[in-house]
Protein backbone atom coordinates (compact mmCIF):
# COMPACT_ATOMS: atom_id res chain seq x y z
CA UNK A 1 0.00 0.00 0.00
CA UNK A 2 1.18 3.55 -0.99
CA UNK A 3 2.10 6.38 1.72
CA UNK A 4 0.04 9.29 1.96
CA UNK A 5 1.49 12.37 3.92
CA UNK A 6 -0.64 15.89 4.47
CA UNK A 7 -0.71 18.45 6.28
CA UNK A 8 -3.14 21.64 7.30
CA UNK A 9 -1.96 24.16 9.17
CA UNK A 10 -4.28 25.01 12.72
CA UNK A 11 -4.09 28.67 11.60
CA UNK A 12 -8.01 29.81 11.78
CA UNK A 13 -10.91 28.20 11.28
CA UNK A 14 -10.71 26.12 7.59
CA UNK A 15 -12.48 27.06 4.75
CA UNK A 16 -14.62 25.75 2.03
CA UNK A 17 -11.22 26.22 0.18
CA UNK A 18 -9.42 23.78 2.71
CA UNK A 19 -12.28 21.67 2.42
CA UNK A 20 -12.56 21.17 -1.21
CA UNK A 21 -9.33 21.00 -1.85
CA UNK A 22 -7.76 19.32 -0.22
CA UNK A 23 -9.52 17.50 2.73
CA UNK A 24 -12.34 16.09 0.86
CA UNK A 25 -9.38 14.07 -1.11
CA UNK A 26 -7.89 13.21 2.16
CA UNK A 27 -11.27 10.97 2.66
CA UNK A 28 -11.21 8.86 -0.27
CA UNK A 29 -7.09 8.08 -0.61
CA UNK A 30 -7.29 6.59 3.06
CA UNK A 31 -9.59 3.50 2.13
CA UNK A 32 -6.66 2.13 -0.01
CA UNK A 33 -3.50 4.32 1.03
CA UNK A 34 -1.79 3.75 4.84
CA UNK A 35 -2.65 7.79 5.17
CA UNK A 36 -0.63 10.12 7.95
CA UNK A 37 -2.60 13.34 8.88
CA UNK A 38 -1.27 16.12 10.32
CA UNK A 39 -2.07 19.35 12.10
CA UNK A 40 0.93 21.50 11.51
CA UNK A 41 1.22 23.69 14.26
CA UNK A 42 4.60 24.56 13.97
CA UNK A 43 3.99 24.98 10.60
CA UNK A 44 1.44 28.00 11.99
CA UNK A 45 3.60 29.85 14.28
CA UNK A 46 5.45 30.83 11.29
CA UNK A 47 3.80 34.14 11.62
CA UNK A 48 2.15 35.49 15.42
CA UNK A 49 -0.57 33.40 16.72
CA UNK A 50 -2.37 34.07 20.12
CA UNK A 51 -1.44 31.53 22.58
CA UNK A 52 -5.45 30.37 23.72
CA UNK A 53 -6.60 30.37 20.21
CA UNK A 54 -3.90 28.43 18.35
CA UNK A 55 -4.50 25.89 21.81
CA UNK A 56 -8.58 26.30 20.46
CA UNK A 57 -7.57 25.67 16.66
CA UNK A 58 -5.71 22.87 16.86
CA UNK A 59 -8.22 21.50 18.68
CA UNK A 60 -10.76 22.19 16.30
CA UNK A 61 -8.99 21.15 13.35
CA UNK A 62 -8.87 17.60 15.04
CA UNK A 63 -12.21 17.79 15.54
CA UNK A 64 -13.02 18.78 11.50
CA UNK A 65 -10.64 16.32 9.78
CA UNK A 66 -12.47 13.49 12.18
CA UNK A 67 -15.86 15.07 11.40
CA UNK A 68 -15.43 15.60 7.37
CA UNK A 69 -14.89 11.65 7.84
CA UNK A 70 -10.95 10.87 8.99
CA UNK A 71 -11.25 7.84 10.02
CA UNK A 72 -8.92 6.86 13.20
CA UNK A 73 -8.58 3.25 11.89
CA UNK A 74 -7.54 3.77 8.59
CA UNK A 75 -5.59 6.84 9.07
CA UNK A 76 -3.23 8.47 11.81
CA UNK A 77 -3.96 11.88 12.69
CA UNK A 78 -1.76 13.58 14.60
CA UNK A 79 -0.75 17.08 15.83
CA UNK A 80 2.88 18.12 14.90
CA UNK A 81 4.63 19.23 17.78
CA UNK A 82 3.92 16.14 19.49
CA UNK A 83 6.11 14.30 17.41
CA UNK A 84 9.60 15.96 17.67
CA UNK A 85 11.33 14.42 15.11
CA UNK A 86 9.49 16.99 12.70
CA UNK A 87 11.69 19.32 13.92
CA UNK A 88 14.55 17.64 13.91
CA UNK A 89 14.78 16.41 10.47
CA UNK A 90 13.27 19.99 9.65
CA UNK A 91 16.62 21.32 10.90
CA UNK A 92 18.43 18.71 9.19
CA UNK A 93 16.80 19.53 5.38
CA UNK A 94 17.48 23.41 6.75
CA UNK A 95 21.70 22.36 6.14
CA UNK A 96 20.87 21.17 2.61
CA UNK A 97 18.48 23.93 1.37
CA UNK A 98 19.87 27.19 0.06
CA UNK A 99 18.49 30.22 1.02
CA UNK A 100 18.27 31.33 -2.54
CA UNK A 101 15.81 29.03 -3.77
CA UNK A 102 13.87 29.64 -0.23
CA UNK A 103 13.94 33.18 -1.37
CA UNK A 104 12.21 31.85 -4.69
CA UNK A 105 8.75 30.58 -2.96
CA UNK A 106 5.83 32.52 -3.56
CA UNK A 107 4.51 31.66 -0.41
CA UNK A 108 7.77 33.16 1.32
CA UNK A 109 6.90 36.33 -0.68
CA UNK A 110 3.59 37.12 -0.49
CA UNK A 111 3.56 36.55 3.56
CA UNK A 112 6.83 38.72 4.01
CA UNK A 113 5.76 41.12 1.39
CA UNK A 114 5.35 44.86 3.31
CA UNK A 115 7.12 43.64 6.33
CA UNK A 116 9.62 45.86 8.12
CA UNK A 117 10.87 42.42 10.31
CA UNK A 118 10.44 39.45 8.83
CA UNK A 119 10.91 35.66 10.90
CA UNK A 120 13.35 33.78 9.63
CA UNK A 121 10.85 30.62 10.19
CA UNK A 122 8.65 31.80 7.33
CA UNK A 123 11.66 31.31 5.14
CA UNK A 124 12.61 28.38 6.26
CA UNK A 125 8.80 26.91 6.17
CA UNK A 126 9.75 24.62 3.41
CA UNK A 127 12.81 22.80 4.97
CA UNK A 128 9.92 21.70 7.75
CA UNK A 129 7.31 20.77 5.55
CA UNK A 130 9.66 18.51 3.61
CA UNK A 131 10.89 16.77 6.96
CA UNK A 132 6.97 15.97 7.56
CA UNK A 133 6.67 14.27 4.43
CA UNK A 134 10.11 12.65 4.10
CA UNK A 135 9.78 11.27 7.43
CA UNK A 136 7.18 8.81 6.36
CA UNK A 137 8.44 7.79 3.22
CA UNK A 138 5.30 9.29 1.59
CA UNK A 139 4.84 8.40 -1.95
CA UNK A 140 2.16 10.87 -2.01
CA UNK A 141 0.92 14.05 -1.28
CA UNK A 142 -2.55 15.44 -2.09
CA UNK A 143 -2.65 19.08 -1.97
CA UNK A 144 -4.26 22.39 -3.35
CA UNK A 145 -2.78 24.15 -5.90
CA UNK A 146 -1.14 27.18 -3.80
CA UNK A 147 1.50 23.75 -2.59
CA UNK A 148 2.74 23.04 -5.66
CA UNK A 149 6.18 24.80 -5.52
CA UNK A 150 6.54 23.89 -2.20
CA UNK A 151 5.96 20.21 -3.21
CA UNK A 152 8.89 20.42 -5.64
CA UNK A 153 11.46 22.19 -3.26
CA UNK A 154 10.67 18.85 -1.19
CA UNK A 155 11.70 16.76 -3.87
CA UNK A 156 14.76 18.71 -4.86
CA UNK A 157 15.99 18.45 -1.64
CA UNK A 158 15.35 14.43 -0.76
CA UNK A 159 16.77 13.59 -4.27
CA UNK A 160 20.09 16.44 -2.93
CA UNK A 161 20.14 14.04 0.33
CA UNK A 162 19.79 11.24 -1.60
CA UNK A 163 22.47 11.66 -3.45
CA UNK A 164 24.95 13.30 -1.11
CA UNK A 165 24.45 11.05 1.92
CA UNK A 166 22.71 8.09 1.44
CA UNK A 167 19.11 6.86 -0.55
CA UNK A 168 17.09 7.46 2.95
CA UNK A 169 14.13 9.29 1.29
CA UNK A 170 11.11 7.74 -0.99
CA UNK A 171 10.55 10.91 -3.42
CA UNK A 172 7.32 11.82 -3.41
CA UNK A 173 4.67 12.85 -5.60
CA UNK A 174 2.09 15.51 -5.98
CA UNK A 175 -1.74 15.40 -5.99
CA UNK A 176 -3.54 18.28 -6.72
CA UNK A 177 -7.57 17.53 -8.00
CA UNK A 178 -8.63 18.46 -11.22
CA UNK A 179 -11.84 20.68 -9.82
CA UNK A 180 -11.37 22.50 -6.72
CA UNK A 181 -7.54 22.91 -6.18
CA UNK A 182 -7.99 26.31 -6.06
CA UNK A 183 -11.29 27.75 -4.58
CA UNK A 184 -11.36 31.90 -5.07
CA UNK A 185 -12.12 34.34 -2.38
CA UNK A 186 -15.95 35.16 -2.72
CA UNK A 187 -15.07 38.90 -2.76
CA UNK A 188 -12.05 38.82 -4.84
CA UNK A 189 -11.63 35.74 -7.33
CA UNK A 190 -8.62 36.95 -8.72
CA UNK A 191 -7.06 35.81 -4.51
CA UNK A 192 -7.56 32.26 -3.47
CA UNK A 193 -9.75 31.77 -0.34
CA UNK A 194 -8.00 31.84 2.71
CA UNK A 195 -8.63 31.26 6.46
CA UNK A 196 -5.92 33.62 7.09
CA UNK A 197 -7.80 36.73 5.36
CA UNK A 198 -9.06 39.24 7.79
CA UNK A 199 -12.61 40.19 6.01
CA UNK A 200 -14.52 36.86 6.76
CA UNK A 201 -16.70 37.88 3.83
CA UNK A 202 -13.95 37.19 1.78
CA UNK A 203 -14.67 32.99 2.19
CA UNK A 204 -17.29 30.70 3.58
CA UNK A 205 -15.87 28.69 7.17
CA UNK A 206 -16.69 25.26 7.70
CA UNK A 207 -18.34 26.37 10.64
CA UNK A 208 -20.11 29.26 9.97
CA UNK A 209 -24.05 29.16 11.01
CA UNK A 210 -26.51 28.68 8.10
CA UNK A 211 -27.49 32.42 7.55
CA UNK A 212 -23.81 33.36 7.39
CA UNK A 213 -22.94 31.37 4.59
CA UNK A 214 -26.55 32.09 3.04
CA UNK A 215 -25.67 36.14 3.28
CA UNK A 216 -21.96 35.47 2.45
CA UNK A 217 -22.90 33.47 -0.95
CA UNK A 218 -26.17 36.02 -1.90
CA UNK A 219 -22.82 39.18 -1.33
CA UNK A 220 -20.31 37.10 -3.33
CA UNK A 221 -19.54 39.14 -6.57
CA UNK A 222 -20.30 37.48 -9.97
CA UNK A 223 -19.31 38.43 -13.45
CA UNK A 224 -21.18 40.93 -15.66
CA UNK A 225 -23.61 39.45 -18.49
CA UNK A 226 -25.67 37.03 -15.41
CA UNK A 227 -25.37 33.81 -17.77
CA UNK A 228 -24.38 30.92 -15.45
CA UNK A 229 -21.41 29.41 -17.34
CA UNK A 230 -18.17 28.61 -16.86
CA UNK A 231 -15.19 30.42 -18.16
CA UNK A 232 -12.43 30.45 -15.55
CA UNK A 233 -10.52 32.99 -17.60
CA UNK A 234 -13.29 35.77 -18.49
CA UNK A 235 -15.71 34.64 -15.76
CA UNK A 236 -14.02 33.82 -12.91
CA UNK A 237 -15.88 34.85 -10.41
CA UNK A 238 -19.00 32.37 -11.40
CA UNK A 239 -16.52 30.17 -12.49
CA UNK A 240 -15.53 29.75 -8.94
CA UNK A 241 -19.02 29.37 -7.40
CA UNK A 242 -19.83 27.03 -10.41
CA UNK A 243 -16.98 25.08 -9.05
CA UNK A 244 -18.22 25.29 -5.43
CA UNK A 245 -21.94 24.14 -6.63
CA UNK A 246 -20.21 20.95 -8.76
CA UNK A 247 -18.16 19.90 -5.58
CA UNK A 248 -20.67 20.52 -2.89
CA UNK A 249 -23.83 19.04 -5.21
CA UNK A 250 -21.53 15.70 -7.19
CA UNK A 251 -23.29 17.04 -10.13
CA UNK A 252 -21.01 18.60 -13.32
CA UNK A 253 -20.76 21.82 -14.06
CA UNK A 254 -22.20 20.95 -17.61
CA UNK A 255 -25.46 19.93 -15.98
CA UNK A 256 -25.26 22.90 -13.63
CA UNK A 257 -25.69 25.31 -16.54
CA UNK A 258 -27.85 23.53 -18.38
CA UNK A 259 -29.79 23.50 -14.97
CA UNK A 260 -29.59 27.56 -14.78
CA UNK A 261 -29.62 28.60 -18.68
CA UNK A 262 -33.17 30.41 -18.40
CA UNK A 263 -31.96 31.99 -14.95
CA UNK A 264 -30.23 34.32 -13.47
CA UNK A 265 -27.57 34.61 -10.77
CA UNK A 266 -30.28 35.23 -8.47
CA UNK A 267 -31.74 32.11 -8.46
CA UNK A 268 -28.47 30.24 -8.89
CA UNK A 269 -26.92 32.12 -5.47
CA UNK A 270 -30.11 30.90 -4.09
CA UNK A 271 -29.62 27.50 -4.88
CA UNK A 272 -25.89 27.31 -4.37
CA UNK A 273 -26.57 28.84 -0.50
CA UNK A 274 -28.90 25.64 0.22
CA UNK A 275 -26.19 23.26 -1.75
CA UNK A 276 -23.56 24.51 0.65
CA UNK A 277 -25.66 24.22 3.44
CA UNK A 278 -26.53 20.47 3.42
CA UNK A 279 -23.28 19.99 2.37
CA UNK A 280 -21.25 21.54 5.85
CA UNK A 281 -24.55 20.17 7.96
CA UNK A 282 -23.63 16.73 8.95
CA UNK A 283 -19.91 18.04 9.07
CA UNK A 284 -20.93 20.84 11.88
CA UNK A 285 -23.19 18.23 13.48
CA UNK A 286 -20.57 15.67 14.31
CA UNK A 287 -17.86 18.37 14.73
CA UNK A 288 -20.19 19.36 17.98
CA UNK A 289 -20.40 16.02 19.22
CA UNK A 290 -16.68 15.06 18.59
CA UNK A 291 -14.74 19.05 20.12
CA UNK A 292 -15.33 18.62 24.06
CA UNK A 293 -15.37 15.09 23.74
CA UNK A 294 -12.56 12.36 25.61
CA UNK A 295 -12.54 10.17 22.36
CA UNK A 296 -11.07 13.06 20.33
CA UNK A 297 -7.83 13.14 23.11
CA UNK A 298 -7.85 9.64 22.52
CA UNK A 299 -7.06 9.72 18.95
CA UNK A 300 -4.69 12.15 18.85
CA UNK A 301 -2.57 10.51 21.74
CA UNK A 302 -2.68 6.95 19.86
CA UNK A 303 -1.61 8.82 16.58
CA UNK A 304 1.35 10.59 18.39
CA UNK A 305 2.39 7.20 19.30
CA UNK A 306 2.00 5.68 15.92
CA UNK A 307 3.82 9.18 14.10
CA UNK A 308 6.61 8.85 16.50
CA UNK A 309 7.57 5.16 15.83
CA UNK A 310 7.42 6.03 11.88
CA UNK A 311 9.18 9.14 12.12
CA UNK A 312 12.14 7.85 14.54
CA UNK A 313 12.97 4.81 12.16
CA UNK A 314 13.79 7.84 9.35
CA UNK A 315 14.49 10.22 11.44
CA UNK A 316 17.79 7.74 12.88
CA UNK A 317 18.43 6.34 9.54
CA UNK A 318 18.66 10.09 8.79
CA UNK A 319 21.03 11.08 11.55
CA UNK A 320 23.27 8.34 10.99
CA UNK A 321 23.83 9.26 7.24
CA UNK A 322 24.60 12.39 7.88
CA UNK A 323 27.36 11.45 11.07
CA UNK A 324 25.23 12.95 13.36
CA UNK A 325 25.30 11.29 17.38
CA UNK A 326 27.98 8.38 17.94
CA UNK A 327 28.09 4.62 17.59
CA UNK A 328 28.23 2.88 20.74
CA UNK A 329 31.34 1.23 21.97
CA UNK A 330 29.93 -2.20 23.26
P1 LIG B 1 -3.45 30.29 5.39
O1 LIG B 1 -4.37 31.02 4.48
O2 LIG B 1 -3.77 30.40 6.84
O3 LIG B 1 -2.00 30.48 5.07
P2 LIG B 1 -4.28 28.01 3.98
O4 LIG B 1 -5.69 27.73 4.28
O5 LIG B 1 -3.89 28.57 2.68
O6 LIG B 1 -3.70 28.82 5.17
P3 LIG B 1 -3.40 25.41 4.92
O7 LIG B 1 -4.32 25.43 6.03
O8 LIG B 1 -2.07 24.97 5.33
O9 LIG B 1 -3.31 26.77 4.15
O10 LIG B 1 -3.94 24.54 3.74
C1 LIG B 1 -4.34 23.22 3.89
C2 LIG B 1 -4.65 22.63 2.56
O11 LIG B 1 -5.74 23.31 1.94
C3 LIG B 1 -3.48 22.70 1.57
O12 LIG B 1 -3.42 21.47 0.87
C4 LIG B 1 -3.86 23.80 0.65
O13 LIG B 1 -3.30 23.65 -0.64
C5 LIG B 1 -5.38 23.67 0.61
N1 LIG B 1 -6.02 24.94 0.29
C6 LIG B 1 -5.91 26.10 0.99
N2 LIG B 1 -6.66 27.06 0.43
C7 LIG B 1 -7.25 26.50 -0.67
C8 LIG B 1 -8.14 27.00 -1.67
N3 LIG B 1 -8.56 28.25 -1.65
N4 LIG B 1 -8.55 26.15 -2.63
C9 LIG B 1 -8.12 24.87 -2.65
N5 LIG B 1 -7.28 24.35 -1.74
C10 LIG B 1 -6.84 25.14 -0.76
N1 LIG C 1 2.47 24.25 3.65
C1 LIG C 1 1.16 23.73 3.72
C2 LIG C 1 0.88 23.01 5.01
C3 LIG C 1 1.80 21.87 5.20
C4 LIG C 1 1.80 20.64 4.47
C5 LIG C 1 2.85 19.84 5.02
C6 LIG C 1 1.03 20.16 3.39
C7 LIG C 1 2.81 21.76 6.12
N2 LIG C 1 3.41 20.56 6.01
C8 LIG C 1 3.15 18.59 4.50
C9 LIG C 1 1.35 18.89 2.89
C10 LIG C 1 2.39 18.13 3.43
C11 LIG C 1 0.19 24.91 3.50
O1 LIG C 1 0.52 26.03 3.77
N3 LIG C 1 -0.95 24.64 3.03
Amino acid sequence: MKTVFSGIQPSGTLTLGNYLGAMKHFVELQNNHNCYFCIVDQHAITVPQDRLKLRENIRSLAALYLAVGIDPEKSTLFIQSEVPAHAQLGWMMQCVSYIGELERMTQFKDKSAGKEAVNASLLTYPPLMAADILLYQTDLVPVGEDQKQHLELTRDLAERFNKKYNDIFTIPEVSIPKVGARIMSLNDPSKKMSKSNPNPKSYISMLDDEKTMIKKIKSAVTDSANTVAFNREEKPAISNLLSIYSLCSGKSISDIEDLYKDKGYGDFKGDLANVVVEALRPIQQRYNELINSSELDDILDHGAEKANRTAMKTLEKAERAMGLGRKRRK
